[in-house]
């Protein structure tokens, strides 16, 4: 069997999708996600001008060889360039894979730990009765977990997912009026002398069921997030994210020595030579990588059973630039792995979402039911994506009062 052609679309309603598929003699084709968000561009180049032109001939069974062709053939390895150019090659050739056996991936992974997988909504509010309208909403939606952020009270800017006015709900993840990033101002000390208290409130208007996320998004030093997560500890969260930066593999001991809030890190790693060290000596208590920046499936299947030796469970990443691809990817990952936590899931269904990559994947009740397609079980609109461009897009970047920039 041999790759006779690849092909890369950038662009979709409302996000740049990076799309990859791939063909075969066999007319089978293979469908995988490249999309790094604000960065589309730059892995779709090292898949058209580095990867295809090496890929085509080779046979699209042998994934884990052609994985480790373009990965140690790189010479200069890792990256989330590199990793998320690898990751959609690696998700298309197991989509062939399936429906060469003409199964779904769960099964090729050792099928079924579970039917449902519990999935997290992002509430979100301008101030605190905004954010309790929108975790109302979710439960009323059947959620049985929510991610909380809420405006801070004399923050000088809406702060990281915060609506700058209140009943907006979207994620404001993006800005795609062009690639010169707005700047958001943080104080570090308004947001640790509310955040408690606010978080203290959702969890006694909303029970002790909730299962309650919040995500820091690195803007604490280790000291402070050790503050912060033992402050939080009687409130039970389901897990405090990336409390601190975390490429220091140091920084998480300070925060285990001081606090049992579950901690959840990994969203920004690459590879399990981000985090092997911090998974050996259980640092931490989620696993956050995502198949589209770690090398697609087969390097993040590793990940996997490297943290379940380690009593670490997942919780996939799954911003709003995550393509129903590589959602669907990590579907068949949280239906199988046996140390499955949770996966983090925006809406991705609008209508022409649904239109550009149709597939019987189905989330109902705050569960995600995975498709018994064959492959990933995902299909994608050619025609249809013709007609949308890139767009280019930018985080805010963040700066302290005094100007110092600071983590995003
Ligand atoms: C966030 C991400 O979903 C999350 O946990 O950390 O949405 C992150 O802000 C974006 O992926 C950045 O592009
Ligand atoms: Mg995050």
């Amino acid at each position: 069997m041999k790759i006779t052609d690849a092909k890369i679309f950038v662009g979709g309603p409302g996000k740049n999708y990076v799309t990859l598929k791939i063909m075969t003699d066999q007319g089978i084709y293979g469908l995988g996600d490249a999309t790094l968000n604000n960065r589309e561009t730059l892995p779709a180049i090292y898949l058209q001008d580095y990867l295809i032109p090496n890929l085509i001939g080779m046979d699209p069974r042998n994934s884990e060889d052609i994985w480790q062709f373009f990965y140690r053939g790189a010479y200069f390895r890792r990256g989330p360039i590199a990793m998320a150019a690898f990751g959609a090659i690696d998700m298309a050739l197991w989509d062939i894979k399936g429906k060469l056996a003409n199964m779904p991936l769960y099964q090729l992974f050792g099928g079924k730990s579970r039917e449902g997988a519990l999935t997290y909504a992002h509430a979100t509010g301008a101030d605190l009765p905004d954010l309790i309208d929108s975790v109302t909403r979710y439960i009323a939606q059947g959620y049985k977990a929510v991610r909380v952020q809420c405006g801070i009270p004399g923050m000088p800017t809406a702060s990281y997912a915060v609506p700058d006015q209140k009943g907006l709900t979207d994620d404001l993840i993006t800005d795609f009026s062009g690639i010169r990033p707005k700047t958001e101002v943080w104080n570090t000390d308004l947001y640790t002398r509310f955040m408690p208290q606010a978080l203290a409130e959702i969890r006694d208007r909303f029970g002790p069921e909730l299962k309650i996320l919040h995500d820091v998004h690195h803007r604490l030093t280790p000291r402070e997030a050790a503050q912060f997560a033992k402050e939080v500890e009687p409130i039970g969260l389901y897990w405090l994210e990336d409390p601190t930066p975390a490429e220091d593999q140091n920084v998480l001991r300070l925060i285990r020595k001081h606090s049992t809030t579950p901690i959840a890190v990994g969203e920004v790693f690459n590879s399990i030579w981000d985090c092997n060290r911090l998974i050996e000596e259980e640092l931490f208590d989620f696993i956050r990588v995502a198949v589209t920046y770690a090398g697609g499936i087969t390097h993040v299947k590793r990940i996997v059973d490297l943290a379940g030796l380690h009593n670490i469970r997942t919780g996939f990443h799954g911003a709003p630039s995550h393509s129903p691809i590589s959602m669907a990817a990590q579907a068949h990952l949280n239906a199988w792995a046996p140390n499955f936590g949770i996966q983090e899931y925006l809406v991705l269904g609008t209508q022409e979402c649904d239109e550009m990559f149709p597939s019987e994947h189905r989330h109902e009740d705050g569960l995600f039911f995975v498709s018994d397609a064959p492959g990933l079980g995902v299909d994608f609109n050619e025609e249809m994506a013709k007609r949308y461009d890139y767009a280019p897009g930018s985080h805010p970047v963040v700066r302290l009062e005094d100007g110092t920039l600071w983590n995003y």
